[in-house]
């Protein structure tokens, strides 16, 4: 295997420490709660940890909203509990990357409550501070959060500038001593031995300083009123280039590259450390910026077909290798899931064959090239929950949707709580399933968790149930992710798509020099009976006769079918090495 960094070789597995397990019985996922649970991560073969947002927060956009960069959140332990869960992670040899969140801080961090506590504070162009014109805001800016991205602060007669809530005020990226602030932020942790960062959102760090203004045209809650009615992905991936038009001003300024930069060379003073960016902007994956960008444009579907995932392959893997990313080729990151979009099993399943698209879909991102982001919860088949009662709601943005729905479209309170419930990112950040006990082993049958526990983890959808059941998807997952580690050619090959006409099945190679892999995905519910003897590969020129099977989702002879007579099932996974 050339020689990878191992963050090239390592499946990341996301927690969202305020759902995955809480140790002190009040109802909140904690950090003792995660290190009670890294024999398990060890056992399930993941090699990393992005752990989402630990830091204090008002919680009002559930920890992204950060009032202190140096601690951690009480509910969730102290900097001495940090500090064992990263010495536990690494004596397991776990890394750990923790969420930066660098473009707002919380409006309670002491940060802005100086900045807005006069005109003339010291801080005050640590934020975007700027006179309306009349009784208007600067300008027709909105936020993605809705409303305009301008709040009036009567304390001082100005606006502040906010992409996302109110609640969360933008820094002032231009300023050199927000830079420096946040860099020591970062070494804070880095000193601490963390091995990097998800960047949360780097593309809104700054804005057009003429604040040209929107080009006008329907505002972000037209978009996401009209985008429910439909809510297929196609027209998702429409309103998502809406939106691109409307916030051009205020995302992907070029100045970006120049902190992406900074950042770098911060952890250029460390070994081995990473960076990768909440964005799917391939042109920050760089050398000397970012290692990873995530592909989300993968993600966009309701339905992973063969034909989807050769275009994406064919669109991601081009455009990283004109950039020279990181040698060897280009460097992918995949994913299919997080705590913003819907739980893979719901979004990727049919209703009726569920089980099998799931295992499909942690088939493609163990076997694509790349480095795979899979998200907590999703080995064991957790799904969406729709809540149906406002007060359950701790997404602000699904309570902004319901009122949306509610006071400006005039909608009924079913049809209102129903659409935002569909929108409200709750759905897929309820607590972790891990026995069939009552709250589902996460807290205290007698406690309320922080959100509700989907009710079926009483149907087995849970840890314990599924442990050494060889037909779960625990044990899928957990299959799985040995044959990809102990198979090079998965971890570093090139990737080559074969059969590229067949619309039901996607074939791929991976290739080394030492081994070559055959992937199949039957992503429907037809057999077929396939020959691949007519595969064959330019330098050096080999063509093949043989396949060794390394794993199948179904029951096989352990020696591999003839390559020319391969007899693929309804939703089969199969991997072979061929020679
Ligand atoms: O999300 C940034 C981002 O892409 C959001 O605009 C996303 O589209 C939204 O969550 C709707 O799906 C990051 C975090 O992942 C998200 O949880 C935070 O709410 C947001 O930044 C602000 O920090
Ligand atoms: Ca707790």
């Amino acid at each position: 295997m050339p020689d990878l960094k191992w963050w090239q070789k390592a499946v990341f597995y996301q927690i969202y420490p305020r759902s995955f397990a809480d140790s002190n019985g009040d109802g909140i996922g904690d950090l003792p709660g995660i290190i009670d649970r890294l024999d398990y991560l060890k056992d399930l073969g993941v090699d990393a940890i992005w752990l989402s947002p630990h830091f204090p927060s008002p919680q009002f956009d559930c920890g992204y909203d950060i009032s202190n960069y140096t601690d951690v959140a009480p509910e969730y332990g102290d900097l001495d509990t940090f500090q064992r869960l990263l010495e536990e992670a690494h004596s397991r040899d776990i890394r750990l990357i923790l969420d930066l969140v660098l473009n707002h801080t919380s409006d309670l961090h002491p940060w802005f409550l100086e900045s807005r506590s006069s005109l003339d504070n010291p801080k005050r162009d640590w934020y975007v501070w700027r006179d309306g014109k009349g009784s208007d805001p600067p300008n027709n800016w909105y936020s993605a959060f809705g409303g305009s991205a301008w709040e009036y602060d009567p304390h001082t007669g100005q606006y502040y500038y906010h992409y996302f809530f109110k609640e969360q005020p933008d820094l002032n990226w231009r300023n050199p001593a927000v830079r420096q602030a946040m860099y020591a932020a970062a070494r804070f942790w880095l000193d601490m031995g963390v091995d990097g960062f998800r960047l949360d959102a780097i593309g809104t760090l700054f804005e057009d300083p003429d604040l040209q203004a929107y080009r006008g045209g329907p505002s972000p809650a037209d978009l996401i009123h009209s985008f429910f009615k439909t809510h297929n992905q196609e027209e998702h991936g429409k309103v998502i280039n809406e939106l691109r038009k409307m916030f051009k001003h205020q995302v992907d300024q070029p100045e970006v590259h120049e902190v992406m930069g900074e950042l770098r060379s911060v952890l250029e003073d460390y070994d081995g450390r990473i960076l990768v960016g909440e964005t799917d902007e391939i042109a920050y994956c760089a050398p000397d910026e970012l290692h990873m960008v995530f592909n989300f444009p993968l993600m966009r579907t309701n339905r992973l077909t063969p034909a989807w995932v050769r275009d994406n392959q064919r669109q991601r893997l081009e455009g990283l290798q004109l950039l020279g990313c990181p040698a060897p080729g280009a460097w992918p990151c995949n994913t299919l899931g997080n705590h913003d979009t819907p739980r893979v099993y719901t979004q990727f399943g049919d209703r009726e064959n569920d089980e099998q698209l799931a295992r499909l879909s942690l088939a493609l991102m163990l076997t694509l090239r790349g480095t795979p982001f899979l998200y907590n919860g999703e080995e064991i088949g957790m799904a969406d929950l729709i809540l149906d009662d406002i007060e359950q709601f701790r997404d602000m943005l699904g309570v902004w949707r319901y009122r949306l729905e509610r006071e400006t479209f005039g909608m009924p309170e079913g049809e209102a709580i129903t659409i935002a419930a569909a929108h409200t990112r709750d759905k897929c950040r309820t607590p972790m399933q891990w026995s069939g006990a009552l709250n589902a082993g996460f807290c205290p049958p007698s406690v309320k968790p922080w959100l509700p526990v989907h009710p079926n983890y009483s149907q087995r959808v849970n840890v314990s149930d599924q442990e050494g059941d060889r037909g779960s998807l625990l044990e899928f997952y957990r299959k799985m992710l040995q044959v990809r580690r102990e198979t090079p050619a998965l971890v570093s090959g090139e990737y080559l798509a074969v059969h590229e006409q067949a619309t039901d099945y996607l074939a791929f190679l991976r290739v080394t020099r030492e081994q070559v892999c055959l992937v199949v995905l039957n992503m429907f519910g037809r057999s077929h009976t396939l020959d691949f003897s007519d595969i064959s590969l330019s330098n050096p020129n080999r063509s093949f006769h043989g396949a060794r099977l390394l794993f199948s989702s179904r029951e096989r002879e352990q020696a591999g079918p003839p390559i020319s007579r391969i007899e693929i099932s309804p939703f089969e996974v199969f991997i072979a090495e061929i020679y």
